[in-house]
């Protein structure tokens, strides 16, 4: 979703600025100009190694403030939205001191009349460099942890129609959307199998609709509710156009149907404005007597039948 280049450490980036550099060759017309040209185009080389490693870092970070609400969000709950942006300020302090050091240390040694001089003015100054880079160390380890995360996050298509699969743990979400999608998520007999949102999409009669997986949501306040369940409070605030509420009556997944109901009561008044459809799962094994459609995401039972409730009212939704 994201494309951000691999983020290197703080030595990392000084090794790779100062071998580069330590490749500089030069011959002057004295041993002085050829001292001071080799020792100021080190000192430009590796400084422009750093400028330009860190510029491309704080440019590759997606502007939160410029993400839709979704994404927006699911930085904030994955990443911490003010720690991103601290971490890439500091990055980019760092950056204009190294560039700062760079210039004012390379006027030195143009002026400078004695190799002794300019030798130590380019030692000095790398040294004031490094620490610049040291100096932003745990930020560059935090972006690369960062990245990691974006990396993973789910394509959305913003245009297409979208369901949202919810429900406790371990009910079968993922092996629902395993059956009747692209995606292709873990399915597991513990529950918090899902901790990311996943998304996949199916085609009916030409017109292609999102199926997004959640992690399990526990019969909890939002208050409560861990980083891995706020993903999935983000997709049905964020990404739903409908939703299915997934039971286990067969309350092998581990949640007793009083807490799965109360589940579901909650998501009802959090959010009262998208439509609904109940769904009971795992047919093969149980089979309740109330109304809900029954279906077994395992065997295929009834999926058919899901599938055409889902893009009936899909369709319902769209402008004619
Ligand atoms: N018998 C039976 N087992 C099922 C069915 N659907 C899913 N399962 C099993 O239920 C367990 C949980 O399935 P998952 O799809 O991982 O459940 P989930 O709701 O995605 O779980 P979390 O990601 O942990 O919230 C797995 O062992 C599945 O094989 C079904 O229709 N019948
Ligand atoms: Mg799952």
């Amino acid at each position: 979703m994201f494309e951000i280049p691999t983020v290197l450490t703080a030595d990392e980036i000084l090794d790779k600025a100062f071998k580069r550099a330590s490749k500089v060759d030069w011959e002057g017309p004295t041993r002085l100009e050829t001292v001071r040209e080799i020792n100021i185009s080190k000192l430009k080389s590796s400084s422009d190694t750093i400028v330009s490693t860190m510029g491309k870092y704080v440019k590759a970070f997606p502007s939160i403030d410029r993400q839709s609400p979704f994404y927006a969000e699911l930085i904030n709950v994955t990443i911490g939205r003010d720690k991103l942006k601290k971490a890439l300020g500091a990055i980019d302090w760092s950056r204009g001191n190294v560039a700062r050091i760079a210039r004012e240390a390379t006027r030195q040694m143009a002026s400078a009349r004695k190799i002794d001089v300019i030798d130590e003015l380019r030692r000095a100054a790398y040294g004031r460099i490094s620490s610049f880079v040291k100096q932003v160390g745990k930020e560059l380890k935090f972006l690369s942890k960062a990245r990691d995360i974006m990396k993973k996050y789910p394509a959305i298509n913003p245009e297409q129609p979208t369901v949202v699969i919810a429900g406790s743990p371990n009910v079968g979400k993922s092996q629902l959307v395993a059956k009747i999608s692209t995606a292709k998520p873990r399915v597991a007999v513990y529950p918090f199998t899902t901790q990311e949102i996943s998304v996949g999409t199916f085609e009916k009669k030409y017109f292609r609709y999102q199926v997004v997986d959640t992690p399990g949501l526990l019969d909890r306040p939002l208050e409560e509710r861990n980083s891995f369940e706020l993903r999935g409070i983000l997709a049905l605030k964020h990404l739903a156009d409908l939703v299915i509420f997934m039971f286990d009556p067969t309350e092998t997944c581990g949640y007793p149907m009083s807490e799965q109901e109360h589940l579901l009561k909650q998501i009802r008044e959090q959010f009262s404005t998208v439509p609904i459809i109940e769904v009971e799962n795992k047919a093969d094994l149980t089979k309740s007597k109330d109304e809900r459609l029954k279906i077994s995401a395992s065997t295929g039972y009834n999926v058919t039948k899901l599938i055409d409730r889902i893009v009936a009212a899909l369709k319902a939704q769209q402008p004619l």
